[in-house]
């Protein structure tokens, strides 16, 4: 990563945490992609295992702003309480960390970043993150299971924006 991108990422790791960084090429504007991206109030947009979210600190945009968010059924957990950390709408940055629920993954935060493509006006989403490995769990597990996850929610992102980008918002997305 560039060194500019890369101070953005730059958790710190304790022991027994691991970390890991993903990146994804979307074929939209930056303004397209930040559009889904920075709704607090709004992580099912394109998170395909959560199902609803409700703010319930703050107003989805000021940090410190907390939503509880339900997760599909089919998965080890139902529910998950996050903090909104940072919300930069000039440099395209949003953090949060998980600050409870139902399910194991402990000292959760996450850092997301968009960035214009070296060509075209594609975007460039970067997302890591930090978390506890869980009592039980190898650190290889514990990053398995969430790089699965944030994959998911980057393709699934990428579909949206590009739709988006193409079609104009589908009726659903439109607020
Ligand atoms: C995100 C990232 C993650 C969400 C995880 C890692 C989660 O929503 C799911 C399953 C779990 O076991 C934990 O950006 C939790 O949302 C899908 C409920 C937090």
């Amino acid at each position: 990563l560039p060194a500019a991108i890369a101070r953005q990422h730059n958790h710190i790791i304790g022991a027994n945490q691991c970390s890991s960084v993903l990146i994804q090429t979307i074929s939209a504007p930056i303004s397209t992609v930040w559009s889904i991206v920075n709704r607090f109030d709004k992580p099912q947009a394109y998170k395909n295992f959560i199902k609803g979210s409700k703010i319930i600190v703050g107003d989805g945009n000021v940090v410190g702003s907390v939503r509880k968010v339900e997760v599909i059924t089919g998965l080890p957990a139902s529910n998950s309480t996050e903090r909104l950390e940072i919300l930069d709408n000039e440099l395209h940055v949003l953090s949060f960390s998980i600050i409870g629920g139902d399910h194991r993954l402990s000292n959760y935060r996450s850092v997301t970043t968009l960035h214009p493509a070296a060509t075209g006006n594609g975007t460039v989403v970067v997302e890591s993150y930090v978390v506890d490995v869980p009592a039980g769990n190898t650190s290889g597990e514990t990053c398995t299971f969430v790089d699965t996850i944030i994959r998911c929610n980057l393709q699934s992102l990428s579909r949206i924006a590009e739709n988006f980008a193409r079609n104009g918002p589908a009726k659903s997305q439109v607020i």
